[in-house]
């Protein structure tokens, strides 16, 4: 059996070429775990631990925070600030990223609880998290220092508190997959090399902004519901779970596509997935499994983010399929 810690002190180790920064990273995936267990108990006790529900207040994105939003938030800005390494945390939630340790090595961003909408109805929801290298040590950190591309990540996983809570992570050298033991509190090892098939029979998309889609995006879902009928030549299954973690997890397991492709119901907001919470972490974790990650047209990875909040198109997954859109978008 190998737990987190021994998995992060002899592979981090064993492929530092800068061991601060391999400590550094270690520490700090170390952290978001040990949130990410507190996080999963308050869950398990769900309407009784009374963290359901809305917390009354709108988060930068004009949604409505639900409490264990507004909870998980505290809990991972609060033990990432208290840990030496960390230079400054940019949440979802929050409208400017707040400063830690100046002269620490990274910077962390996250979205505490993706899919909160799924809490009150005991669904799958999940951390999100991305590191980044500090480049302005001594500095204080402020929210241009985390205007870095995806491909700069050091770092990116999540936990996913489901049937069983697990992490998946990857510090570019392959996707490694853990499951929390609720008997010591210690996530085990299950998987590593987690690789996607290139090939798949199944998508993710909320079909009812159909008719807010571009006409590429809404072509190939054309195709693939046209079955063995249609140009494919072969059925699809749809699987949604409202929670991008859920479905990315579901990906990694075993293959398919996910989108949320760019909408045209609001011109002020053509996209609904966030750059730096979502996109960039979760392209990582598909890159290094062997999948692709694009906003249709560029990789997720080479986007130049303008501001920490910036959404983008999201589609994902098994590369036929995300070589397909991108076929069709020309
Ligand atoms: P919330 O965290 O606000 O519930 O949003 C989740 C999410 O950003 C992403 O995880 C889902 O894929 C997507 O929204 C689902 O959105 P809709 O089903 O509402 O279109």
């Amino acid at each position: 059996m190998t737990t987190l810690a021994d998995y992060l002190t002899n592979h981090l180790q064993q492929h530092a070429n800068d061991s601060v920064l391999s400590s550094a990273l270690q520490s700090t995936i170390q952290t978001i775990a040990e949130v990410g267990v507190d996080i999963s108990k308050l869950l398990q006790r769900g309407a009784l631990a009374d963290i359901h529900g809305e917390a009354g207040n709108q988060n930068v994105q004009g949604e409505e925070q639900k409490k264990l939003d507004v909870i998980s938030n505290d809990m991972l800005l609060d033990a990432l600030s208290k840990n030496p390494v960390c230079a400054g945390v940019a949440s979802e939630e929050l409208d400017d990223s707040t400063p830690a340790n100046a002269n620490g090595e990274l910077l962390v961003l996250f979205d505490p609880l993706d899919g909160s909408s799924n809490i009150d109805i005991n669904m799958s929801v999940g951390t999100i998290f991305s590191i980044l290298p500090y480049k302005n040590k001594g500095q204080t950190a402020c929210n241009e220092d985390f205007l870095q591309k995806g491909r700069e990540q050091l770092a990116s996983g999540y936990v996913i508190y489901g049937t069983s809570t697990m992490l998946a992570f990857t510090t570019g050298q392959g996707v490694v997959m853990f499951a929390l033991d609720p008997s010591s509190d210690e996530f085990v090892l299950i998987e590593e090399n987690v690789t996607i098939d290139p090939s798949t029979k199944e998508y993710a998309i909320n079909m009812s902004n159909y008719r807010h889609w571009l006409a590429p995006m809404r072509q190939y879902i054309d195709e693939l519901n046209a079955g063995e009928t249609g140009v494919r030549g072969k059925n699809f299954n749809m699987r949604w779970i409202g929670a991008m973690v859920g479905d990315v997890h579901r990906i990694l397991c075993r293959g398919g596509l996910f989108s949320y492709p760019t909408d045209t119901k609001d011109p002020k907001k053509p996209a609904k997935l966030r750059l730096m919470y979502e996109a960039n972490p979760m392209a990582l974790l598909i890159e290094q499994a062997g999948g692709l990650a694009t906003d249709a047209i560029t990789d997720i990875l080479d986007i130049e983010p303008t501001e920490i909040h910036q959404r983008v198109p999201v589609v994902l997954g098994s590369s036929e399929e995300v070589e397909r859109v991108r076929e069709l978008h020309g």
